[in-house]
């Protein structure tokens, strides 16, 4: 049987990481059977970050590389008939998503001093006291530096603010009102995005990037739509 492993509950989200729930997803999509385990550590993960698969003495780390594999292992059964030109737009809506809009979602999370006392508690409450804070700050500061060096850590917030909306704008403009982004039922982009906002909509309690979100009806409609659709949901 396959095994996803994933980040613990935290936030009011069951499945906290929109990597780790778009697979969840997709595993579900596919009709594979599988279980799923917890890592409150991801420096232990093969590649220092979750999500990861196990199939038999086979590890598979990384969101899309498991998806990669799953095409295999399914024959076609993630990427389907999409067009070339369909594959090229999902591409990069996900690369806007996972690599742009999440790490404004992660500074949200991480570097808002009022947000702060959450991921203590969320993310290192397995861990005992006083250990727990040592361990979050140097977490924070590495946060802090990938931020930094990702380019977006060295804006001002109202900045930051600024690229969440333009991010959000796109992504709302991309998606249809009805229906999933290729078709009648979702597939692996529907899950890559929904995803990333069922994150951001349903962490408790919100962000700052969730309080400018809730603006984007039909950014947020969408993203109820995909997980209702799949019997899964990132939250609680
Ligand atoms: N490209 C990776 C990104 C995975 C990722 O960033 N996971 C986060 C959780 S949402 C993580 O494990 N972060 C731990 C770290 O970077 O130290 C994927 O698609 O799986």
């Amino acid at each position: 049987m396959l095994e996803l492993v994933t980040l613990p509950p935290a936030f009011g989200m069951r499945n906290v990481s929109p990597f780790c729930l778009k697979a969840e997803m997709l595993l579900k999509d596919l009709g594979l059977e599988y279980e799923m385990s917890t890592l409150g550590d991801p420096r232990k993960a093969p590649k220092g970050k979750l999500p990861y698969m196990i199939d038999g003495d086979t590890v598979i780390a990384d969101s899309e590389l498991i998806c990669e594999y799953l095409e295999a292992l399914t024959q076609g059964g993630v990427y389907r008939n999409l067009t070339p030109e369909q594959k090229a737009r999902g591409v990069a809506l996900s690369r806007l998503a996972e690599d742009h809009l999440y790490w404004i979602m992660v500074a949200s999370r991480w570097l808002d001093d009022e947000w702060w006392p959450n991921i203590v508690t969320g993310f290192f409450g397995f861990i005992p006291w006083p250990i727990r804070i040592i361990a979050a700050r140097g977490a924070r500061k590495q946060v802090q530096a990938t931020y930094n060096l990702q380019g977006l850590g060295r804006h001002t917030l109202e900045e930051q603010r600024g690229f969440a909306l333009r991010d959000l704008d796109a992504l709302q403009a991309a998606l249809p009102e009805t229906g999933f982004l290729f078709g009648e039922s979702p597939g692996v982009f529907d899950f890559t995005i929904a995803g990333m906002m069922a994150g951001i909509y349903d962490n408790q309690p919100g962000t700052w990037v969730t309080e400018i979100a809730r603006d984007y009806k039909a950014l947020q409609a969408y993203t109820e739509r995909v997980q209702e659709s799949i019997g899964v949901y990132g939250r609680c």
